[in-house]
């Protein structure tokens, strides 16, 4: 597409749009000062304007704000630190990765790993004199993390594990394919964090994205069903394998899901996706590229809370958008096949699949991997992964599968989960098991509340509860988030609780089992006591009341205790407040 039809970099003057926009168009493809930065030894942190622009790196700078009053009475700056995160379409990785990154956690991060809910590893806590060193060692094993953060596509996520399944491995291989493709060309990735030199002659140029990137991140999700594992009516984009007789005959697309929004302001909110059409598996990288063509062109460019895909279509319409991709691909999507989804969960524990291979998906309690006394989860999938011939697939529900293991190979493997007190999911709770929770404090800048700490910490209270009411096994599943962006796709779980202030959450009930349907507002501003309170009664007529088959989101609708969301820009204005 040439520059002038780029609606929103030219129709309007630059001074017009969001600073971020000026920024980036500033910014000489991304670079900015970061250089400057970087080299910088009287500070930690890099400067101001740059934190913007590192994120196209998939790089964070944070500060650690459990230390944030101590340093400050101290008259000491933050202690700043980054997070980065790697790109890792389909969210699989060798046996040799997984060390490199174990290794590379204990060397230049904080100890741990993180696995996000979009299939990937976050390393937290790398001191700036360790940056380059840190993202170099990630390049040095094959991977990298260009454009997992920033006003571009991100990451692109796939149903987990290539191996379970012929349209697995497809599913996957189009999340690389299409991450390939959207990725950003500057060349200042490479010469700022890995120390290239530019090729004498050539500039950069970004032929897909422009100057100003995307108005906002962009995300792409691949769901094979009937797991909808991905949650794909989360994303901007998403693809539902369509099989006949097992033969992937192509995708189902969706449009215009998303999560975040704003407390109190009614204009912002989580949006469940369209479905749009149905496209052949040689059309979905083309599909990708003018969609986001479209979310790049009609999307808002001066208010950035409004500037989510989710929003271009709520203001426009499904139909506005079947055209005008139609226009620009060419031909029209063909009417959506249809599909059926039956669970968002993982398979837990060994299941099969794919020639004769087994694969054991171990529960990662919100995704922390590190020791703990009775369990060294750390030190114990690096043991695995030395012993490990096969893949592995970490998961959307912040789980990671130990995948493509031989029948003779089941033993070494259960034998190493034994050792290091792992292997036991079967004592965990439902609720547990399909838990997630959001990184909040100590790192996210945005948290108002706990998550990671805390949900663990509550579970054991819910789990008391659910065994009253004999559901201890019931897979309910339970997301927290530390505020309203809802990286735990809360709005999507169950029973989500929603971080407001230190302490207390805003509590969302009703939300199907399988991904398509938003909870709504049950209690506002909760803290613990008034959650349980709330939940007790609740789990009590649920399992004295439930149907067959009826999950506890499809069961609070129907006892009428919340209203079925129809429709998403009714979430900030309906729900009950209390019970
Ligand atoms: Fe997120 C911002 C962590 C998945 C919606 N998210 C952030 C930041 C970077 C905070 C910031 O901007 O300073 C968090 C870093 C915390 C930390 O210390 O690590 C953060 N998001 C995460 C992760 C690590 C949560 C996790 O516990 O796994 C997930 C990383 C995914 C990845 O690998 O790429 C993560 N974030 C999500 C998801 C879920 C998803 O994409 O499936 C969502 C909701 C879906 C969506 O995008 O609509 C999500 N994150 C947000 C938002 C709200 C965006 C919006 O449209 O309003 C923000 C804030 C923003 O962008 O301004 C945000
Ligand atoms: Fe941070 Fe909020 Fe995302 Fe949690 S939901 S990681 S608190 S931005």
């Amino acid at each position: 597409m040439s520059e002038p039809e780029r609606r929103n970099d030219l129709s309007c003057p630059i001074e017009q749009l969001h600073a971020n926009e000026r920024l980036k168009y500033h910014s000489d493809f991304l670079r900015g000062t970061i250089e400057v930065g970087l080299a910088d030894p009287v500070t930690g942190a890099i400067l101001e304007a740059d934190t913007q622009l590192t994120k196209f790196f998939g790089i964070y700078q944070q500060d650690d704000r459990d230390l944030r009053d101590d340093r400050r009475l101290a008259k000491l700056e933050p202690r700043y630190q980054f997070m980065v995160r790697v790109r890792m379409p389909g969210g699989v990785c060798r046996p040799e990765q997984w060390l490199a990154f174990d290794a590379l956690a204990r060397d230049t991060a904080d100890g741990s790993l993180r696995l996000t809910t979009r299939q990937t590893f976050q390393f937290h806590g790398v001191r700036k004199r360790e940056l380059k060193k840190h993202v170099q060692g990630i390049v040095a094993c094959g991977l990298d993390t260009l454009g997992a953060c920033g006003d571009v596509n991100r990451n692109v996520i796939s149903t987990a594990n290539p191996l379970r399944s012929a349209a697995h491995a497809a599913a996957g291989e189009l999340a690389h394919r299409i991450g390939a493709h959207l990725l950003p060309k500057t060349g200042a990735y490479r010469q700022i964090f890995l120390g290239e030199q530019p090729a004498a002659g050539v500039t950069d140029q970004e032929p897909l994205y422009g100057r100003t990137y995307l108005p906002r991140k962009f995300k792409i999700a691949i769901a094979v069903p009937p797991h909808n594992d991905v949650d794909i009516y989360a994303h901007d984009l998403g693809f539902i394998a369509i099989l006949e007789d097992g033969r992937l005959i192509g995708y189902d697309v969706t449009v215009g899901g998303g999560m975040g929004m704003t407390h109190n302001a009614p204009a912002t909110f989580p949006r469940v996706a369209d479905l749009a059409g149905f496209c052949l598996p040689q059309d979905a990288v083309a599909v990708a590229e003018h969609t986001l063509g479209i979310q790049r062109d009609f999307g808002d460019r001066k208010d950035r809370a409004h500037a989510r895909f989710k929003y271009t279509i709520e203001d426009r319409g499904i139909g506005w958008f079947r055209e005008e991709l139609a226009r620009r691909l060419g031909k029209a999507l063909a009417p959506a096949h249809g599909f059926r989804f039956e669970s968002s969960g993982d398979p837990i524990g060994w299941h099969s699949g794919g020639q004769d291979l087994w694969h054991y998906t171990l529960v990662v309690e919100n995704g922390r991997i590190k020791d703990q006394p009775g369990r060294s989860l750390m030190s114990g999938l690096r043991e695995i992964a030395r012993a490990h011939k096969g893949l592995f697939a970490l998961t959307t529900n912040q789980n990671v599968i130990i995948a493509g293991v031989s029948i003779d190979e089941r033993p070494t493997i259960d034998a190493l989960l034994r050792a290091h007190g792992l292997g036991d999911e079967s004592r965990l709770s439902g609720v547990r098991r399909a838990s997630l929770a959001c990184v909040a404090l100590p790192t996210c800048a945005l948290a108002m509340a706990e998550s990671e700490r805390y949900l663990p910490v509550l579970i054991d209270k819910i789990d008391a509860l659910l065994a009253d009411a004999n559901l201890a096994t019931a897979p309910i599943n339970l997301r927290m988030s530390g505020c309203p962006n809802g990286c735990s796709r809360p709005y999507l779980a169950e029973i989500a609780l929603v971080g407001k202030a230190p302490g207390r959450y805003n509590l969302y009930l009703g939300a199907s089992a399988i991904g398509d349907r938003l909870g709504a507002l049950y209690l506002e501003n909760a803290g613990e006591r008034d959650i349980l309170d709330a939940l007790g009664p609740l789990f009590a007529a649920y399992g004295a009341k439930r149907l067959a088959q009826e999950s506890f989101g499809d069961y609070v609708i129907r006892a009428g205790i919340v209203p079925a969301m129809m429709r998403s820009s009714d979430f900030q204005r309906i729900g009950k407040t209390g019970p």
